[in-house]
């Protein structure tokens, strides 16, 4: 990949704006007191009489020289000069294969307690997309934000959560990153700046977009110079079917949050292709559509998702805006827990399970000298025993009490209903019975 992939044409945006509404088009510019030099996109389109004649702004401005790329090619790793031509140093492929042996692990032992009946309602697992996960989140800084779907436990431990306590949210304890209050789909730790977890499909982008406007807000307007977090938004291949998606790329391109989209594309949306879902099923290109950069990288390959996630992240870091990122990945299980999984084709099942991501970054760093066997089964012997702990941790932490059920509910309680004894229906003791349990 070449480095003006990510090239933009200026910095931060510093045109000056008096409003977000379209209220003033109608007044004269020189009426208008510019109060902050924050964002500023209505006075690009603000009509202007002593200009009018003069040719459009917004066509001038338009970012066409964006380039979208398909691959990443090996690339000199100067700090490195030991191993020679490679992409990460000894520490780093460590590390990244211990996170993604803990994802894989910690997925596995999920399964099992799930179909032991320690887990209740949906659990979605992430076999199979752990390069994604791992490519990012290994490059973020704590005060990054990271903002995931249901299948999200992967990331919390990207990012930091201890396994233990989202073992312990699964299994709906109080020990758990959430306090058992939200199970599978909604890890969340303010600590580790992990947003969640949302499980309506595209609920998590406009938080993220946020996120992402908060950073820039703090930096620009609170003047917060050292503030230049960034926010990573992950969602699927489905989702980008869906109108926020659009409407957040247009908003963090409009305002050049700092903000990486990152698109896991599976194929699928629980049993729909997305080859038929979809107008254009090059998800990547709809980046430069809103003038920012889109590109296409093998997620199933950790060094090359880490190669456009470093420059994605400082191009987001530096101030010159969202990139968006299709990584073309696979899950090794079904939808959910749940899904049977009887509707892909084995062989399409098959092709993507000889590209085990975890395998081929085993297999670059024995081939490179970076790692021996030896050093790698350590690992894995380390994470084993880790989840092993996580589980016993969780098993012997307690329920919530009813009483928190309630708890930073923000709707009216009333909500839960009230039965014939005048008492809310939740506090009746046979409130959960019949949920299901899928
Ligand atoms: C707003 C909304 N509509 C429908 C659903 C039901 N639903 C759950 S997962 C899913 C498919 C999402 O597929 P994709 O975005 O590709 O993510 P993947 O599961 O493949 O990771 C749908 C439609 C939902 N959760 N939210
Ligand atoms: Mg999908």
């Amino acid at each position: 990949m070449s480095s003006s992939t990510f090239s933009s044409s200026s910095s931060i945006n510093t045109i000056k704006s008096s409003c977000f509404t379209t209220e003033n088009r109608s007044l004269h510019p020189s009426s208008i007191i510019p109060t902050s030099s924050f964002l500023g996109s209505t006075h690009k389109l603000r009509f202007n009489p002593l200009t009018a004649n003069s040719p459009p702004r917004f066509i001038k401005n338009r970012q066409i020289h964006i380039v979208a790329v398909s691959d990443v090619k090996q690339k000199q790793l100067k700090s490195t000069p030991s191993v020679g031509n490679l992409l990460i140093t000894k520490e780093e492929g460590l590390e990244l294969y211990e996170d993604m042996i803990l994802g894989r692990t910690f997925e596995d032992m999920c399964a099992q307690m799930y179909y032991r009946g320690k887990m209740f309602g949906f659990v979605h697992l992430y076999n199979g997309q752990e390069a994604v996960s791992t490519g990012f989140i290994k490059l973020l800084k704590q005060q990054d934000c990271v903002v995931s779907t249901y299948r999200d436990h992967v990331h919390a431990l990207s990012k930091g959560v201890p396994a233990r306590e989202v073992m312990s949210e699964l299994f709906g304890k109080t020990t758990g990153c959430v306090r058992g209050q939200g199970g599978s789909m909604h890890m969340f730790s303010k600590e580790h700046n992990l947003i969640g977890g949302f499980a309506f499909i595209g609920e998590g982008i406009p938080i993220a977009t946020g996120t992402a406007f908060t950073s820039k807000y703090n930096r620009e307007v609170l003047k917060q110079a050292d503030c230049d977090h960034v926010t990573l938004a992950f969602f699927g291949d489905g989702t980008c079917n869906n109108g926020q998606f659009f409407e957040c790329l247009n908003m963090a391109a409009l305002w050049k949050l700092p903000i990486v989209f990152v698109v896991e594309n599976n194929l699928w949306a629980i049993g729909m292709s997305h080859e038929r879902a979809t107008s254009d099923p090059e998800i990547w290109k709809k980046g430069p559509a809103f003038g920012m950069p889109g590109v296409h990288v093998d997620g199933m390959d950790v060094l090359k998702v880490r190669e456009v996630a470093k420059e994605a992240v400082q191009r987001a870091r530096r101030g010159d805006g969202p990139t968006l990122i299709e990584c073309e990945t696979y899950r090794f299980r079904g939808h959910s827990l749940a899904d049977p999984d009887e509707l892909r084709d084995p062989s399409e099942k098959a092709h993507y399970a000889a590209r085990d991501p975890i395998t081929a970054l085993k297999k670059y760093m024995i081939e490179n000298k970076l790692a021996g066997e030896a050093e790698l089964k350590a690992i894995e012997k380390k994470i084993d025993e880790l989840v092993e702990e996580a589980v016993e941790f969780a098993d012997a932490s307690p329920h919530p009490d009813r009483s928190q059920l309630l708890q930073n509910v923000f709707a009216d309680p009333k909500g839960f209903g009230i039965g014939p004894d005048g008492r809310y229906r939740c506090e009746d003791p046979k409130f959960t019975q019949g949920t299901a349990h899928v």
